[in-house]
Formats: C-alpha cells, sequence, structure tokens
C-alpha cells in the first residue's frame, strides 16, 4: 500500500495476481471492499482518490524497466476500470519496483523507465536512491499531502491523444455543448474544459460545496454524456473518463484555478495528467481556458495549475510548428511513500464466479 502523489493505493506484482481478468476484478473489488459507499470490508477509503490499484511486471519492452497498469476500483459499484490513466498512483511505481527487486536501484538515483499499459505511453521517473534503496524522505511538498517527501521528478513526452487519439478528439479548440463553449483535449488524460462563469460557479468553490452542488453536477454530467461519442470514447455513462473541468481566472500567482469531477466527485486536488491536459488547454489560443489563463513566457514554462487545496507545478516544453504551440515534453515532481507491506486477505466469494 502506497501514497502516489495526492492518491493512495495497493500495488501488487502482476505474477501475484490471476491472469484471467473477470477473476482479478473480482478479487480487487474484495481487496478494496467494493461496492460500498464505505468500503468497510476492505482497505479502500470510501473515495475514489483511495480505491485504486497498480499492476506491476518486468517488461519485455526495449528500454523499458516495467510495465504499470493502473486500475480504478469503482468505491459504490462492482466495476474495476482499466479505461484511464493515473499520474498520482504513478510516482508509487518505480519505488515498489525497486522494493520488489524488479528494477536494481543505484546509488544514489535511479531512473525508472515506464511504460504505461493503459495509454501504451512513457515515463522516466526518477527517484532517490542512496545505497540502492528508494529513499523516501526528503524536502519536496505537494500541495493536498502534508509535510515533505523526497522528489520524484515524472517526465512525459508522448502523451498526446493518450485515449482519444488526438489532443483536440473533436478537432476543434472548442466547442459548444448545451449551450456552454468547451475544450475537449487529451495530452494524457481526456478531460472537458469550461469556465466556472458559463455554469454560473465562481470556480473557487470548496470540494465539499461542489460534491453537494446537484444541479451542477446534472448540468455537466448532461455535458460529460454528449462530448464522450465526439472525443472518440463511446457511450461514457460507465466510465471514469473523461474528467470535468471548472477554470476561472488564477488568484494564488498560478496560471489558472481549477475545479474538477472525476468524473463524478469533486477531487480534492486535481489529478496529474488532468492538470497537464488543463495547462496545454490554457496555451491553445481561442480554448475556453486560454482567456482565464495568466500564461508565463519562454519555451519551458513553470505552469502552477491551482486546485482547491493548493496548486500542481507542471513544467511544459512547447515548440512552434507551422503555427500552432506544441508541447513537446511536460513534467512534473510528484512524491511517494511506502505505507505498509503485506497480506491482504480475499473473501473466499472472489474466487468463485
Ligand atoms: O489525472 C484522479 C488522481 C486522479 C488521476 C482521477 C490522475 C491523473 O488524482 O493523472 O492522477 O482523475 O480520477 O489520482
Amino acid at each position: 500500500m502506497m501514497r502516489g502523489g495526492t492518491s493512495k493505493g495497493a500495488y501488487f506484482l502482476a505474477s501475484d495476481l490471476p491472469d484471467d481478468t473477470a477473476q482479478r476484478d473480482r478479487i480487487l473489488l474484495s481487496v478494496m471492499g467494493s461496492p460500498d459507499p464505505r468500503q468497510i470490508d476492505g482497505i479502500g477509503g470510501a473515495d475514489p482518490l483511495t480505491s485504486k490499484v497498480a499492476v506491476v511486471s518486468p517488461s519485455s519492452r526495449p528500454g523499458i524497466d516495467v510495465d504499470y497498469l493502473f486500475l480504478q476500483v469503482w468505491v459504490d459499484r462492482a466495476e474495476v476500470s482499466d479505461k484511464q490513466n493515473c499520474g498520482n498512483i504513478l510516482a508509487g511505481v518505480a519505488p515498489f519496483a525497486i522494493e520488489r527487486g524488479l528494477v536494481r536501484g543505484c546509488d544514489p538515483v535511479t531512473k525508472v523507465r515506464i511504460f504505461m499499459v493503459n495509454t501504451s505511453q512513457t515515463v522516466v521517473a526518477t527517484i532517490q536512491t542512496p545505497g540502492g534503496q528508494p529513499e523516501y524522505q526528503g524536502h519536496a511538498r505537494i500541495d493536498g499531502v502534508p509535510g515533505t517527501a523526497a522528489p520524484i521528478p515524472l517526465s512525459f513526452s508522448d502523451t498526446a491523444g493518450s485515449t482519444c487519439g488526438s489532443l483536440l478528439p473533436t478537432g476543434n479548440v472548442v466547442d459548444v455543448v448545451n449551450g456552454v463553449e468547451v475544450t475537449c483535449i487529451d495530452n494524457g488524460m481526456p478531460v472537458v474544459v469550461m469556465r466556472a462563469a458559463d455554469v454560473g460557479r465562481t470556480g473557487y468553490e470548496t470540494r465539499d460545496q461542489l460534491d453537494a452542488d446537484s444541479e451542477l453536477k446534472a448540468r455537466i454530467e448532461a455535458i460529460r454524456l454528449k462530448v464522450g461519442p465526439m472525443m472518440n470514447l463511446g457511450d461514457v455513462k460507465d466510465q471514469t473518463v473523461p474528467k470535468m473541468i471548472l477554470v476561472a481566472p488564477p488568484r494564488e500567482g498560478g496560471v489558472v484555478s481549477t475545479r474538477s469531477f472525476i468524473p463524478h466527485r469533486a477531487h480534492a486536488t486535481i489529478g496529474v495528467f488532468a492538470a497537464v491536459s488543463v495547462a496545454t488547454a490554457c496555451l491553445l489560443p481561442g480554448s475556453a481556458a486560454h482567456g482565464v489563463a495568466r500564461i508565463p513566457d519562454g519555451a519551458t514554462r513553470l505552469m502552477l495549475v491551482e486546485h482547491p487545496t493548493g496548486a500542481s507545478p507542471v513544467s511544459m516544453t512547447t515548440e512552434e510548428q507551422d503555427g500552432r504551440v506544441v508541447v513537446t515534453e511536460a513534467a512534473i515532481i510528484s512524491t511517494a511513500r511506502a505505507l505498509f507491506t503485506g497480506h491482504v486477505l480475499v473473501s473466499s466469494s472472489s474466487f468463485s464466479s
């Protein structure tokens, strides 16, 4: 069990889980205690952000150390989804791979090349490994996590169109759906960006206020169901993507203020790939975010994406190609911590269909 970024999940060696996905999913539901809003009979934390699983295996791909499959275990439904990636749980993959002997740690730093199975993309994680062992303590601070920890830089170079096939899957920088201007974009996570003011909100509401706002949630879900097929995702009723993001002018010196729905609960912070996708939208003239964003100068920009409890720093390297801004590399600094190692007991009913 590890904290990865601002999420928490169970990390498994693929060899410890059945190959049969239906049986694997029954086991993972039992591990987390789903379906149950309190997940009382499992180790999930009754929140989508703490009901997550990483499945890690040695990679047979050239130049890659490990394969990482992310699985979202629904809290209140008997469902496990591989339809999205998670950049927070990703932060724990390199230390887990070293702890479990899949990668040999070097002294003092180890670079681990990770293939993200959900989106067929690669990330390089750099972790501190004095004496070859992961060091969790350090001075890096990420908003949404108390205290400090060792920094884990994560660098991505090929995230555009991760799930939808292209950066702007509808073919447009902006679409009008149910009377609201939206930018549908996928730079690591399919997200739908819209101005909070356009749905009658400030964009500075708390997570609890947003979670209690059933009128807003219904309006946003209606937009989500319409844009799913437009984004090449098909019917998204039972999917955890796209994420819905309200944007507003920044208030804390950042680039933009965000409030995310993932997709039915409000996020305590913002997802890693969601932050990369929103920061990319901010850079595109004409997008729903561009007009409210305050964009720093330079080819490599530090972009602070504000969220309900602070900000996520994203470093974006851009190039002009044919008069268009293209993001060539995105990097974030995350942190992780191993919480416990052990055996989780699964109810015997999980083994039969
Ligand atoms: O966008 C939550 C999280 C995530 C996803 C979610 C994530 C990402 O914060 O990369 O990390 O959007 O369901 O863990």
